[in-house]
Order: structure tokens, then C-alpha cells, then sequence
């Protein structure tokens, strides 16, 4: 086996960490000699090493712990005090999601007391094969050994054990989601422990495997938990959950467990309570999860313990939705004001260098922006924003002179506004016959879309599509969008639409009002439309559209559109198309005449 040669004891450092102070040369030499010792690989402990850790610990009073790995070797030899022991930090060697570290913690408890919560808490963190305490019994010799290890998920119905070799049943451990995180081997004293501990450990690493839902080698796609921290009512935290979900699922995120903690007042360090975060450790262990994503935004300091604490990817709400803008911007300035929203936001979350940088540049699939993951540092971010900014810059200015020839065509310009996925670009196709890319996803447009659109009696609008809105988003990422922007602004009237059959639409139309209020384009004329009519049911249709001086309209049906057309016209008061100027192919792309119907 590699791992044993790799880590044989003339090779790795003899270093005994933690609390030394005051111990003799004979003492430091004794805990030093427990890097030469070795446990056959099929045990957990001997009695001969386990005396040898509680000889000295008796001697010392103090707590001595020690990490062996899957050869029998020892690792790490760490000293507490009287009572506790802190581990080394291992999370610098990530783990394979899903995986155990292939380290043991056995350590000696003075007081033959049980695992103490911090025990489970680092058993859990580092994600240990086993965490053991050996009880010192006043003579100086091993008493009890209590041992506890991580469940695999959903074990709370399994009816054999996950090693038939263990003998009577575990202990229960605490449980989330109904699920029980951790089990208790019965305490014995270490002749008794007649566990073959390499069959333990592998056959729970495959029952962790078949719990964590089978991905096939192609499925590249990542594997996600998300997480909702709230003070609001429940209803209101599942609802915005299952938007998250939505965004994930339009990532291209395979949502594995969603988490909802209610808290009075969040914590500004770490937005969750430690022991959430340390069951949400578990669970992602369990699951197989690749990434935490937030539904909170989190700020610079909270990404970063959050991130220290569990070792795993975390993204928050905006990353996602930067990451979603990421997958699909395909116009070079969409490109650009994609990676310069990304690089702005992560700005003042980036700290030290290497892998935990590398960790919170990292998008979806490793999707960080640009080309720079590894090895950015603040100044490169700064220089490329500088750079990228530049280029904007540059596009529109080129814009800005199409946008002045278009204006002397005085032809009214028309756009769909609205949440993400409210139907715009289904609706831009219906009108014109087009073949925009509407997708039930959201976002699928970032770049806008301009049509003529013919109206009755000969008269002509041009009708632009733009991309979504949604809640909480931010203003930097919609000011990212100023192509989408400038439509808007250059526009005679706005068509606010909304997915009528959405449950939380009202809250949609608030979200979407503030962004126009915000953008400053509140002076616009709006037309309010109800969409996606045919979900839902006639009568509430009218009666919505008739309350708000509105209409209701399906989007996929082109007859419900005639209306809709004529009040455009009277809006806008659309001008002749023989008084435009231009009327290029306008005869051709007149899809929604009277005379169609
Ligand atoms: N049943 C029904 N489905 C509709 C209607 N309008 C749109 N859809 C569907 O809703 C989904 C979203 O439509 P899109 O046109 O892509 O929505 P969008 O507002 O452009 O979305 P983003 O570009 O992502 O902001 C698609 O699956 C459409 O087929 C409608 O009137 N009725
Ligand atoms: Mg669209």
C-alpha cells in the first residue's frame, strides 16, 4: 500500500503538538516513541498502545490524542490538557466529497468521561474515520474505549448494521432532517474491541457511497445543498427557497437537501449557529455534496468563516445568479459585463493566496472569471476590472452612434420588462415570429433582442426583449446589463410582464417596480400584462387584469395578443409606417394583423 510508504515513521515528521509546556526531555521522548509504534491495520487500538497512551497521560495529567491513518501509522501526536485536546487543522488536504480522511483520533479521557461535544463536532469537521476516547483509570492503565463515526444518510431506517462485525446496537446520535448524524460503538476495553476495523470503514464507505444518490461518470454537473438563514416567517424562507432552487436548477446545479434555520437575530460572523454549520458538514459528507450554496448574500467576512469553517465550496445568492449570467452571456460585452460583475463582487472577498483563494474564486464548475483562478491576486483583479472597463467603455461609445441613427427612424420603441422567466422573449417570438431562445429557465436571456413589430393599420413599433429581473438583485449586476439598460431608457413605453401562474407573482411585480424606481426609469408609461393565462383559471384572469387596469394575456396563444397590440398602438400613438423613414422588410415581418385572425 502507498499510503504506508509514503507515510512510514523515518518519514514523517516527528513533531508532537499542543500543550507542552513544563514536561520533561524523558516525557517529550516517551510521546515522541508513539510515531514508531505501529497498530496492526485491522485494529482499532491495541491494549499495548493504548497503555502506552495512558501511562503517560495519568503521568501528565493531561489529555494525549493521536491520528492514525488506514496503515496503523501514526500521523499526529497532539497533548492537551486535563480536559480537551485541539486537533491540528487538516483541512489544508482537501478530502474527496464524500470521503473520509482515512485519519482516526484516539485520545485519552482522564476522567473516563464520554465524547464531549467538541469530540463529535471535530469528528464531524475533519472529517474522521473514528473518534475515540480511552478512559485512564487511576492505575494508570486503559479502561473503556467509546468510539464514535458518521453515519451515512438516511440510515435511520437501515435495519443492519454497517459493519457486521459490530456487535450490539449503537447508541442513537442527534439527528437533522430526521436523519441521525453520528452512532456509538459499545464501549469496551480494547482487548474486547473485536472490530476489524478496515471491513468497518469500507464497508461504511460504501453504504455512504449507495446513500449518496448514484452519479453516473458523465454527470459532471455539481451537487449542492442550500441554505436558507432567516428571522422571516417559515413560509416566506421556503418560498424564497424554492426560487433559489429554481436559480440552481438553472445553473446546472443538482440540489441534494435544502437546510432552513430560523434564527431571532442572525449572527454577523457567521450567519449560522455552529452547530448548524456543523450539521450542514455532515450532511454535505453525507450526500455527497460538492457545494453550500447560500440564499443569504453573505458578507466578505462571513464568506470567509463560513468558508474556513467548512472546508467545502460556498457560493451566496448573487454568486449563483452571476454564475447563471456567466453560463449564458454569449455577446462579447455580455461576456465582459459578466467577468466584471464577478470580479467586483469577489474583490473584497479575496484574502491570502493559493487554494483559498482559488476556492472562492471558483464559480459552478469551476467557473471562476476570466482565465485567472489560481494565482490572482488583489492587484491583477484591479488591473483586469481596469482593463475590462476599458473595453466597455469602448463598445458603448460604437453603440451610442447606431443608437443615435436608429433615433433619427423615429420609430417608437417598445420593451418587455420583467421578472425572469415571466415569458418576454415567448412573447417578442409570438409578436414577430421570431425564434428567440425562451427557455422555462431562468435567465435565458441576457442579450436583448430588438423586432419590428407591425401593428394595425399600418403602423410600426420596435419591440426589444430584455433580460429578467428578479429580487435582491443587485444594481451593480443590472448596471452590469447597459446595453439592456439603454433599450430601456430610449423606450416610449415599457410592457411589464408577469407570470400571472406564479404563486408569489405580487411579490414579482413589487421586486420588478423597485428595479425601474431604481434605475431611475419610473417616468416611463408601463402597461401592466398578466402572462401565462391559460395556467391558471379564466375568470381570476379577467378579474386580475380587469383590478389593475391590465391585461391578461397567453404569450404562447397569439390570438390573446390582439388586444394587447391595439393598446400598444394607442399608446404609443405609432406613427405611419410610410412616415418612417426607413421600412426596410417591414411588409415581411407583419405577423399580427387583423387579418390573421
Ligand atoms: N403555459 C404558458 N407558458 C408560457 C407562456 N409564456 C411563456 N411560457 C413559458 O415560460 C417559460 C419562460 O419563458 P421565456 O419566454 O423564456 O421567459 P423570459 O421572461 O424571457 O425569461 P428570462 O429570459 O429567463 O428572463 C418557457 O418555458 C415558456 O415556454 C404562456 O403564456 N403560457
Ligand atoms: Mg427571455
Amino acid at each position: 500500500m502507498s499510503r504506508i510508504e509514503r507515510l512510514s515513521p523515518e518519514e514523517s515528521a516527528i513533531s508532537i503538538e499542543g500543550n507542552l509546556q513544563g514536561l520533561k526531555p524523558s516525557q517529550i521522548n516517551r510521546l515522541e516513541k508513539l510515531y514508531q509504534r505501529r497498530i496492526p491495520p485491522h485494529e482499532i487500538v491495541t491494549q499495548e498502545f493504548a497503555r502506552h497512551l495512558t501511562e503517560i497521560s495519568r503521568e501528565i495529567n493531561r489529555q494525549i490524542g493521536v491520528l492514525v491513518n488506514r496503515g496503523g501509522y501514526v500521523e499526529y501526536v497532539v497533548v492537551g490538557n486535563a480536559r480537551a485536546i485541539v486537533l491540528p487543522d487538516l483541512k489544508r488536504t482537501r478530502v474527496g466529497a464524500g470521503r473520509f480522511r482515512g485519519l482516526r483520533c484516539l485520545h485519552t479521557h482522564l476522567a473516563g468521561e464520554e465524547l464531549t461535544q467538541d469530540d463529535l463536532t471535530d469528528l464531524a469537521l475533519l472529517r474522521l474515520d473514528l473518534m475515540a476516547a480511552i478512559e485512564v483509570r487511576q492505575d494508570g492503565l486503559p479502561g473503556l474505549v467509546r468510539a464514535a463515526y458518521m453515519l451515512p444518510a438516511n440510515s435511520r431506517n437501515r435495519t443492519d448494521n454497517p459493519s457486521p462485525n459490530v456487535d450490539g446496537s449503537p447508541e442513537q446520535g442527534r439527528t437533522i432532517a430526521s436523519n441521525k448524524l453520528w452512532a456509538m460503538l459499545e464501549p469496551r476495553v480494547p482487548s474486547q474491541l473485536d472490530i476489524d476495523f478496515l471491513d468497518f470503514m469500507r464497508s461504511l464507505e460504501e453504504e455512504m457511497a449507495r446513500a449518496r444518490r448514484v452519479r453516473s461518470p458523465q454527470d459532471r454537473r455539481e451537487r449542492a445543498i442550500l441554505v436558507g438563514v432567516t428571522s422571516e416567517s417559515p413560509g416566506a424562507a421556503q418560498e424564497s427557497l424554492d426560487e433559489l432552487r429554481e436559480l440552481a436548477r438553472s445553473a446546472g446545479v443538482v440540489v441534494l437537501d435544502t437546510v432552513v434555520q430560523h434564527r431571532a437575530r442572525l449572527d454577523p460572523r457567521s450567519l449560522l449557529g455552529r452547530g448548524k454549520l456543523e450539521e450542514l458538514i455532515i450532511r454535505s459528507l453525507q450526500l455527497g455534496a460538492d457545494l453550500i450554496i447560500f440564499d443569504n448574500n453573505l458578507s466578505p467576512g462571513q464568506a470567509r468563516v463560513i468558508n474556513d469553517a467548512t472546508d467545502l465550496k460556498v457560493l451566496d445568492r448573487t454568486q449563483l445568479i452571476l454564475d447563471i449570467f456567466a453560463q449564458r452571456a454569449r455577446s462579447r460585452e455580455g461576456k465582459i459585463q459578466v467577468e466584471l460583475a464577478q470580479l467586483k463582487y469577489m474583490l473584497p472577498r479575496l484574502t491570502g493566496t493559493g487554494t483559498e483563494m482559488s476556492r472562492l474564486m471558483g464559480g459552478i464548475g469551476g467557473r471562476g472569471p476570466g482565465e485567472t483562478k489560481l494565482e490572482v491576486d488583489r492587484r491583477r483583479v484591479r488591473d483586469r476590472i481596469h482593463h475590462l472597463e476599458k473595453q466597455i467603455q469602448q463598445i458603448r461609445t460604437s453603440r451610442q452612434v447606431r443608437r443615435s441613427r436608429r433615433e433619427r427612424r423615429d420609430v417608437p420603441i417598445v420593451s418587455i420588462v420583467g421578472y425572469t422567466n415571466s415569458g418576454k422573449s415567448t412573447l417578442l417570438n409570438t409578436l414577430t415570429r421570431s425564434g428567440v431562445a425562451a427557455e422555462n429557465l431562468m435567465f435565458a436571456t441576457l442579450d436583448p433582442t430588438s423586432r419590428r413589430l407591425r401593428l394595425p393599420r399600418e403602423r410600426e413599433v420596435i419591440i426589444n426583449d430584455t433580460v429578467g429581473f428578479i429580487r435582491e438583485l443587485p444594481l451593480d449586476l443590472i448596471t452590469a446589463f447597459r446595453a439592456t439598460l439603454e433599450e430601456i431608457e430610449d423606450s416610449d413605453l415599457l410592457i411589464h410582464l408577469v407570470d400571472a401562474s406564479n404563486p408569489q407573482f405580487e411579490g414579482h411585480i413589487s421586486a420588478v417596480e423597485k428595479i425601474i424606481t431604481d434605475l431611475g426609469l419610473s417616468r416611463l408609461p408601463r402597461l401592466l400584462v398578466f402572462n401565462k393565462s391559460d395556467l391558471i383559471d379564466p375568470d381570476h384572469a379577467r378579474w386580475l387584469a380587469e383590478s389593475r387596469k391590465a391585461l391578461a394575456v397567453s404569450a404562447i396563444d397569439k390570438h390573446s395578443l390582439f388586444p394587447l397590440v391595439d393598446r400598444v398602438a394607442e399608446m404609443v400613438g405609432a406613427p405611419r409606417i410610410s412616415d418612417a423613414q426607413d421600412t426596410e422588410d417591414s411588409a415581411e415581418s407583419a405577423p399580427l394583423v387583423r387579418a390573421t385572425m
